[in-house]
């Protein structure tokens, strides 16, 4: 899945495809390099991120997804509303990605109902603007699980096809980097569920963390895809159905080489065992 954040503010691609023409271009190009779906956002979710209204999300990604739609290029709609969603998909998007897995807009299980499209339930527990302090966990492995059951049982519930659900840990979203490398050493226990599991590090603040500079200075955001490719092949590895970046030329090849490997799935580890 590549990413084409249509927001003046995304932490990795913020303000560099707010022209309708540019997004386009470069959906097309997320496409060549081998995406099997653009994921299209219009509203930044990095935390401290403000809202903004659905007007303003529809009027960014609609014309991208219209014009993206035309060249035949396959899409997800990034968005936490119902609304969003459905004039996203009127005009050319086929799955739901919603960061806040149907907990931000009750109405968006109806929508995903109706359009009887893929649905992507990301694990969430508020909106950017306070997310950070949400990142208290016991277990966050156990905990992320069965918070993403219970939004498995609310889209049942609302009458979603079980088929269409796919479950995604939600990394860096009320999650610090200690319960992002928990999950994603852990992925093993979300992909054992029976859902497609995604999996979103791509240039994350955690991976600048891991590896800042000698004096603590964090590595920018443009200099984390090394970092990036590795995290996707250990999610490959651990059975994951996608993974979410930035970079779809570089992904492809690595995980064309995780491919060649022949490398077996990952096995959950004694500590995942024990969660059953
Ligand atoms: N991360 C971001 C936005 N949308 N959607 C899913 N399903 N999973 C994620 O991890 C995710 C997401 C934030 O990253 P961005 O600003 O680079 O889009």
């Amino acid at each position: 899945m590549g990413i084409l954040n249509v927001t003046p503010d995304s932490f990795s691609d913020g303000g560099r495809y707010t022209d309708v023409d540019t997004a386009v271009e470069h959906g097309i190009e997320l496409r060549l390099a081998g995406a099997d779906i653009v994921d299209i956002g219009g509203e930044s979710t990095r935390p401290g991120a403000e809202r903004v209204d659905a007007e303003t999300e529809i009027a960014r990604v609609v014309p991208v997804i219209s014009g993206l739609a035309a060249a035949g290029v396959p899409m997800s709609i990034d968005t936490t509303r119902a609304r969003v969603a459905e004039a996203a998909l009127a005009a050319g998007a086929t799955v739901i990605n919603d960061v806040s897995g149907g907990l931000a807009d009750r109405a968006m299980a109806a929508v995903a109902r109706d359009a009887g499209c893929p649905w992507i339930l990301m694990h969430w527990r508020g909106h950017s603007r306070n997310m950070n302090s949400l990142a208290v966990y016991h277990d966050v492995v156990t905990e992320v699980r069965d918070e993403l059951l219970e939004r498995v049982d609310e889209a049942l519930a609302g009458g979603v096809d079980r088929g269409q659900i796919i479950l995604d840990p939600g990394l860096g979203f009320a999650k610090n980097a200690e319960h992002n490398w928990q999950l994603t050493r852990h992925l093993g226990v979300l992909v054992d569920l029976g859902f497609p599991v995604l999996f979103g590090a791509s240039r994350k603040t955690y991976l600048g963390r891991l590896l800042a500079d000698r004096d603590g200075n964090p590595r920018p955001v443009g200099e984390r895809e090394a970092a990036t490719l590795a995290t996707s092949v250990l999610a490959a590895a651990a059975g994951a159905w996608g993974v979410r970046v930035h970079d779809v030329g570089g992904t492809a090849d690595a995980l064309a080489v995780w491919r060649a490997s022949g490398a077996p799935r990952l096995a959950p580890d004694e500590a995942d065992k024990s969660k059953e």
